[in-house]
């Protein structure tokens, strides 16, 4: 039995897109995210009721990255065999997606959760943007010459496509040629898809694009 426990449009989507790629056969268990996370019975899952949590073969893995790893080792497919100049640029770029998502995660706690607004730090919305664009930048240059981060695609791709999901909301992907360009094709894999929040899910991001606050 393979469960996935969910928040639509958070990095949990990185292992429900994994989990598609690879085909297996799973159950969702989907939170909106709220208190919910909080209940001791999920606490009991994931130690700090945050999600992913992958129960799978008897243990449960609660980092997204290290899912996506274990994975990728169990299927013996969209990783890199252990030892050599891959296996060390794909642990790179596959840990690569909490570079980006560290930051879409503070200004999702500026934009969408803080209350009320006035509690907001422009400051933060001015300054996370931008470091966000840096690693846009990273990845731009790595794409040069590569239509994916690594010579095919790879759960790297998966954890990176997905980071690029929630960072679209902050900064802006188009500025980036290269960098758009490998976003719309991840964006058009079929497991890529079935990942997408489904009609009546409650949604984490109100607004396409949020703009540096007043202040
Ligand atoms: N590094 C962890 C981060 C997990 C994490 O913080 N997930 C967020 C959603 S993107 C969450 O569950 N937040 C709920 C909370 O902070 O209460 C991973 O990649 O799995």
């Amino acid at each position: 039995m393979i469960r996935l426990h969910h928040v639509p449009e958070s990095r949990s989507m990185r292992v429900l897109w994994m989990l598609h790629e690879l085909g297996l056969e799973f159950d969702v268990e989907t939170y909106p995210f709220d208190r919910s996370l909080r209940d001791p019975a999920y606490l009991a899952v994931h130690p700090a009721g945050r999600v992913p949590a992958l129960e799978i073969d008897g243990i449960v893995l609660f980092e997204s990255g290290a899912a996506l790893l274990y994975l990728a080792v169990r299927e013996g497919r969209l990783g890199r065999v252990q030892g050599g100049v891959d296996f060390a640029e794909w642990l790179n770029w596959l840990h690569f997606a909490e570079t980006i998502s560290q930051h879409v995660a503070a200004l999702t706690q500026q934009h969408v959760m803080i209350y009320p607004a006035a509690k907001r730090s422009a400051l933060v919305t001015k300054l996370e943007p931008m470091r966000l664009a840096k690693t846009f930048q990273a990845l731009e240059s790595r794409l040069k010459g590569r239509d994916f981060l690594l010579d095919e695609f790879s759960a790297a791709d998966v954890g990176v496509g997905q980071a690029l999901y929630m960072a679209r909301h902050f900064a802006r992907l188009e500025p980036f040629e290269r960098l758009s360009a490998y976003y719309l094709q991840l964006s058009q894999r079929e497991a890529f898809k079935k990942s997408l929040p489904v009609d009546g899910e409650s949604r984490l991001y109100g607004a396409a694009f949020y703009e540096v606050l007043d202040g």
